[in-house]
């Protein structure tokens, strides 16, 4: 068994509706618990819409391998067409960290490579495992974020 960690975005269609279906697909049965949800200025360059995103713990019996086929499923499921890179989406599953894993594979990168830079993964990752972020670490990561609310009362 092992903790692992997601970061979940949206900011294109019904985002709360898209985030929850995303950390039920992504839990798949296993105990797990999410960070409220953030507002979060696009990091990126691309022009677009604010997303919503939140960090997923779930614990896991699963392998690094299998927890990204579930990311890849639970965007699949939310019909996420993949046009430009860091541009819109339906949903963004990204596995950020793993307790005392590291993974570096063409396709499957843990940590994930720009989570310390990247406020929208980082703040809310503290909200779970404040010993995981440092204050130094938060100080120097981008974007705006600020909370809109929980994944079980937002519509
Ligand atoms: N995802 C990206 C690119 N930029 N910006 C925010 N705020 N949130 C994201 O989830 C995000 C992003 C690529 O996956
Ligand atoms: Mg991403
Ligand atoms: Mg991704």
């Amino acid at each position: 068994m092992t903790r692992a960690y997601f970061s979940l975005g949206s900011n294109l269609g019904d985002r709360a509706e898209l985030l929850r279906r995303g950390v039920e697909v992504v839990a798949a049965g296993e105990a797990a618990r999410w960070s409220r949800v953030y507002q979060t200025e696009p990091v990126g360059g691309v022009v677009q819409d604010d997303f919503w995103n939140l960090v997923l713990e779930v614990d896991t019996a699963a392998t690094p391998r299998e927890l990204l086929e579930r990311a890849h499923l639970a965007e699949a499921e939310a019909q996420r067409t993949r046009e430009r890179r860091w541009g819109p989406r339906t949903l963004d599953v990204d596995i950020v960290w793993i307790d005392e894993v590291t993974c570096d594979e063409d396709d499957l990168v843990v940590p994930h490579p720009r989570m310390f830079e990247r406020n929208f993964v980082l703040v809310p990752l503290r909200e779970l495992r404040e010993d995981l972020v440092s204050e130094p670490q938060l100080a120097r990561a981008h974007g705006r974020v600020a909370v809109v609310g929980t994944l079980d009362t937002l519509h």
